[in-house]
């Protein structure tokens, strides 16, 4: 369907003088009806040459269009609402510098597997690609390419609704990622014959068809299952993503095995499950003798499969569901590889199962649920000790209270100790309610994230921020504010990256590399755009700001104080940090 112009209702230039006026259309219209055509109605992204007027014609048309004040956190924004929708979520730039700042999100969009087209206006193609120096020029398909899952240019406008249509489809089917999207400043104003232009656009049918497992394959993993004496399921964010949550929970509630959760799986069931391995993970992991891959990845964040954690030397057989085949074997032996979308395979495996499953020996469960219940107690006994200064455990400890009474809301978590402590302190309830650092571990996701939190589901978002990890995107709480958000920042402010205790080792006037500015008021910075600020220094002080800006819905930053002596060196991960064993003097 075309979008009425009638400014555009001129008669064709050089066609005979006609009775009847043509009726129009140019490349921003169908662009526009090609999105809404399939359903993408919200465009994130930074305005400017040659994609200002795209944008106002974009929210003149009825889409929402949110501005960003910079556009890695406009494409961050994007690819989450392209996981919690399963539809891609649309980043718009500017040229060269505006596309390089998009291109992360979108690099990082498609190794998380979340779904996302960057559109990027660009330059005159004959002068870029003769280099003659125009305005932002820069080969943008070529750069784009190595970085995501598909790369498009169109030259044509009459291409505009199959180019969509490509990218769409390229975005979720499969292994969902990032789609670049190329369109030459040119391509915008291209004029052509509305009824063509309506008859171009293509509203993409079954984007992300069901990918059904071989019988065969189903059969050979009920095989392997069946033999496991101390079996172990992994939940993935792509179980998550899937939104088989349904599925989800019959497969492991039928199976009775012990299920781990990664860290955007957590709430697919709710923490408190009876077969949670959660709090028992190095135990499960190391113990279990078969363990059933649910959408995640044997990558670094499970030490890819081996080694010490694993319990090696060992002789563990792995089950593994994924819709990429080629992420069998990617590190360990798959002995029972199960190809297909989530839904499906989890039905395969559940028909096979019958009725009389029998679930995993109880000297397994009994052992796992030992060693849960013994670290829950000891997390219990950290959780009550209450400091002032807060450290990590006191200001955690209000946030999981305030997470389980508000099971609805939408937590966004990043920074290096306040990640890995929130990640196993804060209890989820719900499926996809917990957005965070993903496969990259990448700091600067919070304010995108939230903001795509905020406008996909309408739900309040409390965003967990380390004082470094809010940094990257902080700017971005001015559009928080703009759009009148619900958003709730939490800064864990312990005066740095990782803590704010390093001193100069050469004795210099520079402070050390991870130290900031002391005592620092994050909740100012909230206050110049209107929202609320809060400045708290102990437990009280926090429940009560956090459940007031909860229950308000404003826009607030909330300036939390905590020891900067309580954080470790890069968290929990900080057997990756090399560090120099050499002594100069
Ligand atoms: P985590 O970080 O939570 O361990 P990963 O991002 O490593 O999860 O893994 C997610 C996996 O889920 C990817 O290998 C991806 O191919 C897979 N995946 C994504 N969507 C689906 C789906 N609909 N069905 C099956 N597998 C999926
Ligand atoms: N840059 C990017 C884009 N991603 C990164 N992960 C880093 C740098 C390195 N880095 C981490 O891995 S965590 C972190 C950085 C800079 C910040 C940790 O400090 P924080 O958290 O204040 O956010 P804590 O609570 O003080 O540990
Ligand atoms: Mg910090």
């Amino acid at each position: 369907m075309s979008v009425e112009t009638p400014e555009l209702t001129v008669e064709a230039a050089n066609s005979k003088p006609a009775s009847e006026p043509k009726e129009l259309t140019d490349g921003f219209h169908l662009l526009i009806d090609a999105f809404k055509a399939n359903d993408l109605n919200t465009i994130y992204g930074v305005p400017g040459i040659p994609i200002t007027d795209f944008g106002r014609l974009a929210q003149a048309s009825g889409m929402r269009v949110i501005s960003f004040r910079h556009e890695q956190h406009a494409g961050n924004a994007a690819a989450i609402a392209g996981y919690l929708t399963k539809k891609p979520g649309l980043c718009l730039t500017v040229s060269a510098p505006g596309f390089l700042n998009g291109l992360t999100a979108l690099a990082n969009a498609t190794t998380n597997c979340f779904p996302m087209i960057l559109i990027s206006g660009s330059s005159e193609r004959e002068i870029v690609d003769l280099q003659q120096g125009d305005y932002e020029e820069m080969d943008q398909l070529a750069i784009a390419k190595p970085l995501c899952k598909a790369a498009f240019r169109v030259l044509h406008a009459e291409d505009i609704g199959i180019a969509v249509a490509r990218a769409v489809r390229a975005a979720v089917s499969g292994r969902p990622g990032g789609v670049y999207l190329d369109l030459p400043a040119k391509l915008f104003g291209q004029v052509m014959d509305a009824a063509e232009g309506a008859k171009s656009i293509v509203k993409v049918i079954d984007p992300a068809p069901a990918q059904l497992p071989a019988p065969e394959a189903a059969q050979r993993a009920l095989d392997v299952l069946k033999g496991a004496k101390r079996p172990l399921i992994i939940l993935g964010k792509g179980a998550a993503y899937a939104q088989a949550d349904d599925v989800v929970r019959q497969f492991v509630e039928k199976s009775g095995i012990p299920y781990l959760p990664m860290s955007m799986a957590k709430g697919l069931l709710p923490d408190t499950h009876k077969q949670s391995a959660g709090a028992a993970r190095s135990l499960a992991l190391k113990e279990s003798d078969v363990v059933v891959m649910v959408g995640a990845r044997l990558n670094w964040l499970l030490s890819h499969g081996k080694g010490k954690s694993w319990g090696e030397p060992h002789s563990k057989k792995f089950i593994q569901i994924d819709i990429e085949p080629t992420e069998m074997d990617s590190n360990v032996e798959i002995a029972a590889p199960l190809v297909g979308d989530m839904e499906s395979c989890l039905q395969s495996l559940l028909n096979g199962m019958g009725d009389n499953w029998q679930t995993p020996p109880q000297e397994w469960l009994s052992a796992i649920a030992a060693k849960r219940d013994t670290n829950l107690a000891r997390m219990e006994k950290k959780l009550s000790n209450v400091t002032e200064p807060m450290d990590f455990h006191t200001a955690l400890a209000a946030l999981k209270e305030i997470i389980r009474q508000r099971p609805d809301a939408m937590l966004v978590n990043e920074g290096a100790n306040t990640l890995d402590f929130a990640r196993s302190v804060i209890d989820m309830y719900k499926p996809r309610k917990r957005l965070d650092v993903g496969t990259w571990g990448i700091m600067g996701i919070g304010m995108g994230a939230a903001v795509a939190a905020a406008i996909e589901t309408g739900q309040p978002v409390l965003a967990v921020e380390g004082d470094s990890a809010f940094g990257f995107s902080g700017m971005e709480v001015e559009t928080i504010c703009r759009y009148n958000l619900p958003v709730c920042i939490v800064v864990f402010n312990n005066n740095g990256i990782y803590r704010g205790t390093d001193v100069n080792p050469s004795g210099g006037s520079d402070v050390a590399p991870t130290v900031f500015v002391k005592n620092s008021r994050y909740d100012k910075m909230m206050e110049a755009f209107g929202g609320v600020g809060e400045h708290v220094v102990n437990q009280d002080e926090l429940t009560v700001a956090v459940n007031k800006a909860m229950d308000s819905g404003k826009p607030t930053l909330i300036n939390a104080v905590i020891d900067e002596a309580s954080g470790t060196e890069s968290g929990r991960i900080g057997n990756l940090n090399p560090q120099s064993v050499v002594t100069k003097k």
